[in-house]
């Protein structure tokens, strides 16, 4: 057996779950990026189109409190993701995803789904299943249904490696709904 591919596996593995926690429960309330949302309740549906390395629209307006139905499409040519969460939570999460390129996970266009599916025999794996966030190839749609529970610092973002960088991310304002003329 490769006894060195299974111990690299797992280290990719375990940078996966610490960024999952770091995700979900938050370091603290005032970092939250908000929760998964019911599509019942959702206000609207708003269609983001992912580039190469851009999003259409550039920035989203919600209401505090706001729960919203996104249907992403990856109008590109390389795999994008789409996440929602603050800027810590982008920058933990651009580790795991260079983890991710670095296995073969993510090659440029495409995603090794069978690699991404493999049992690591604990229950784990490096599956890109995070609430807050949908990861797509080239053509794929997926929609995301978000409760943006209070006003705070939030980015959606791509963090493929050097995406960010390339100034692949979007600010949600918490503008609609106030009084503007
Ligand atoms: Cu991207």
């Amino acid at each position: 057996m490769n006894g060195s591919k299974v111990l690299v596996l797992a280290a990719a593995m375990s940078v996966s779950s610490t960024a999952f926690s770091a995700g979900t429960h938050g370091g603290s309330h005032d970092a939250s990026s908000g929760e998964p949302g019911n599509a019942s309740e959702a206000s609207r549906t708003v269609n983001v189109e992912m580039f190469d390395n851009y999003y259409e629209p550039e920035e989203i307006d919600v209401e505090p409190g706001e729960t919203v139905r996104f249907v992403v499409e990856n109008k590109g040519n390389l795999v994008h993701e789409f996440n929602i969460g603050t800027p810590g939570m982008h920058e933990a999460h651009q580790d795991e995803m260079k983890m991710m390129v670095e296995h073969g996970v993510i090659q440029g266009g495409k995603l090794n789904r069978a690699m991404m599916e493999m049992d690591m025999g604990d229950g784990h794996s490096m599956k890109h299943d995070d609430p807050n966030s949908v990861l797509l190839e080239p053509g794929e749609s997926k929609e995301i249904v978000w409760k943006f529970t209070e006003q705070s610092n939030i980015e959606f973002a791509c963090n493929v490696p050097g995406h960010y960088q390339a100034g692949m991310y979007g600010d949600v304002n918490f503008t609609r709904g106030l009084a503007e003329q």
